[in-house]
């Protein structure tokens, strides 16, 4: 195919707008497949694992391609729940434009601004196509009117070229066309039509059509529109690159198919026959079936065997591929998402892809105790699918973390454990990670003496423990004049430090504290290293005890993203999770609440937001500090904790 005959688009949308559909339709249309799919069935082209065909919504990106007009069009079919949100921000980087599908009957929804301020961000022309407008009583007018309003003043239907809002739009994305029209000159039906192209690359002009992907409406003008008003590869906006030995230096890419070649790999898939594949976009060049590549970011060369187009579930083997296409390689050893491909002599490395941070996170545990060898590679093997999921491993409370972007997210990993690796998981909500620490010094004697026969035990030391605020843990040796042999003075020090990691209060390590050790005595035959350790640990903990303990808990720095209706129902919310709000941002018609909640009040966040925003709020957490847990919350932690202890030792 010609490389002014291809067209790569992205669906993108609010949940349930009918991407999916409307790529089936347009397969089905374009004559690619010859029977119509449909979700209620499971039988859609791009929703073909089993998670998509039970949960009957898109979990992962699907590429389809469909061949019309003379023209190669590919499609990435995006899920639209905020929680599969990943596959989004690697899709949008394969592609030259996007089609927004709006559902007529909700109009504008929080999926619809999110999808067109991505398409800002990365500069992307786009068509809006309105759906289900064979529904009774939707209006395509009305739709446009909230498009308008609420995304650009610049989009306008295209059945008819004289339009006067589009009209205008138009000659404005032209000097000579501007000039013209503000002359009052009537522009000619040939100028309007290279200019509406113009326009939408330039994003001056935002193309709206409507149809039905169910009654396959509108599916016609939509193609001729893909392939009149959307970019070929080589007229799609700049993609930067950069030099990898000087990645300060921006490097222009040259779309051609005779040119070098460059390309860069958006996602990774792990298909049950093949193995790993390697989905890349291919910027420039052309790259042959069972040759080499070379991988900028690893440096290293690599073979290749077949290369695929790849149609839902189906590859389709082709001999090569260039400039514009999105395809396909099995097995790469050392490629993986976000990595560049291209010339050794002349290499353009392509930025990494930004995911967004997890938003949630649970305990697992399996059901059965069989299955605890199995489940971190599990586990593991779908994070490294899915760069937005992460698996971790807290070290303090012993527990294996799951994070990812909603409960939605995490619930379909789960079910891909059992599915695809026969393990059957429980989650729960993660433990915190407390700290213990003092609030005043405080002078104690650890003595450690035993008379069993033989020889004995004697250990003694006097220490001082003060607070040291966000320092951590220092040791202080001041014994002089020999009231404790040299060699039993790191003897001491380590049994203070274990003492100081299995806590003296909750079970927790116990931090930002001195301790010096200033005194102590000793037996010449009894005291021995062991004697020493365990009056260390003896002291420390009492030490701990008389220096008013306190618990420490993690606090979080959170952003959340809502529009203003909802700033009191927020604020609210934050200040009863003992949260306190530092500080407010406007973002377009947004405003962005900062605030610093203690993490043990944000575990069921994700969902709270959501339900009490109508799915419109938005939210990232990080690590701020540590900070003393209120008086009442941490008795209950430490009674909670001396209850167990008590029932383990009996
Ligand atoms: N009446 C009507 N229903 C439609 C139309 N297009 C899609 N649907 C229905 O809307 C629902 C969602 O359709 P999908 O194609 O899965 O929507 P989607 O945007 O891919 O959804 P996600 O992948 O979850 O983001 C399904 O029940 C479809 O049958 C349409 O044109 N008219
Ligand atoms: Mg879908």
């Amino acid at each position: 195919m010609d490389t002014h005959n291809k067209r790569s688009v992205i669906l993108l949308g609010h949940a349930q707008s009918g991407k999916t559909t409307l790529s089936e339709s347009i397969l089905y249309f374009s004559k690619a497949t010859n029977r119509k799919g449909t979700i209620s069935d499971g039988t859609t082209v791009s929703d073909y694992s089993f998670d998509e065909i039970e949960r009957k919504s898109s979990i992962n990106a699907g590429l389809v391609f469909c061949d019309y007009k003379n023209t190669r069009i590919q499609i990435i079919d995006t899920p639209g729940y905020a929680d599969y949100y990943g596959d989004v921000l690697s899709g949008i980087r394969a592609v030259d434009a996007a089609v927004i599908v709006i559902d007529a009957v909700s109009g504008v929804e929080v999926g619809t601004e999110r999808a067109w301020q991505l398409l800002e961000e990365f500069q992307l022309p786009c068509l809006i196509f309105i759906n289900k407008l064979e529904k009774e009583g939707t209006d395509k007018n009305k739709v446009l009117a909230e498009i308008k309003d609420r995304l650009s003043k610049k989009a306008a239907m295209i059945d008819t070229l004289d339009d006067p809002d589009l009209t205008e739009a138009i000659a404005e994305s032209d000097d000579k066309m501007l000039e013209k029209y503000l002359e009052g000159t009537k522009l000619s039906p040939e100028e309007l039509k290279s200019g509406l192209q113009q326009g939408v690359i330039k994003r001056k002009v935002f193309p709206v059509l409507g149809g039905s992907a169910l009654t396959d409406k509108g599916i016609a003008e939509l193609l001729d529109a893909v392939i009149q008003c959307l970019p070929d590869p080589t007229e799609r906006p700049a993609v930067e690159g950069s030099d990898p030995l000087k990645p300060e230096t921006k490097k222009e890419v040259i779309f051609k198919a005779d040119g070098p070649f460059s390309a860069f790999v958006f996602k990774s898939i792990s298909d049950p026959y093949v193995g790993q594949l390697s989905l890349l976009r291919i910027f420039s060049g052309t790259l042959l079936s069972n040759t080499g590549i070379y991988n900028i970011n690893k440096r290293a060369k690599e073979r290749i065997g077949q290369l695929y187009f790849l149609q839902g579930k189906e590859e389709r083997g082709i001999d090569s591929a260039s400039c514009g296409d999105i395809v396909a390689i099995a097995k790469l050893k050392e490629t993986v998402t976000s990595d560049s491909l291209g010339d050794e002599k002349n290499p353009i490395l392509y930025s990494e892809i930004i995911f967004p941070e997890p938003a949630i996170s649970a305990s697992v545990k399996p059901k059965s105790r069989h299955d605890e060898d199995k489940i971190s590679g599990a586990l593991h093997k779908l994070s490294a699918e899915d760069p937005t999921f992460k698996v971790t491993h807290d070290p303090q409370t012993k527990e294996l973390i799951i994070s990812g972007l909603g409960d939605l997210h995490l619930a379909v990993m789960v079910e891909r454990m059992k599915k695809r690796f026969n393990v059957e998981v429980e989650l729960g909500t993660p433990k915190v990670s407390y700290r213990e620490t003092i609030t005043k010094s405080a002078k104690v004697q650890g003595k450690f003496k035993r008379q069993s026969g033989g020889r004995g035990q004697y250990g003694d030391v006097w220490i001082e423990i003060e607070p040291l605020k966000g320092k951590g843990f220092e040791f202080v040796d001041k014994i002089f004049g020999g009231s404790i042999p040299r060699n039993f003075i790191p003897s001491a020090e380590k049994g203070i430090r274990q003492a100081c990691l299995e806590g003296a209060i909750a079970g927790y390590p116990i931090e930002d504290v001195r301790v010096t050790l200033y005194d102590g005595s000793y037996h010449e035959v009894d005291s021995s290293d062991m004697a020493f350790q365990i009056a260390g640990a003896m002291a420390l903990r009492k030490a701990v005890l008389a220096a008013g303990p306190a618990l420490l808990e993690p606090v979080m720095d959170v952003d959340i993203t809502i529009p203003e209706e909802y700033l009191g129902a927020v604020s609210g919310d934050i200040n009863s999770r003992r949260g306190r709000i530092m500080g407010m941002d406007i973002k377009g018609k947004l405003q962005i609440v900062k605030a610093k909640v203690p993490l043990s009040e944000m575990f069921t966040y994700a969902n709270d937001l959501r339900s009490f925003t109508g799915g419109r709020g938005m939210y990232i957490m990080r690590f701020s500090h540590y900070e003393e847990v209120p008086h009442k919350i941490a008795s209950n932690i430490i009674t909670q904790y001396q209850a167990t202890k008590k029932q383990e030792e009996e």
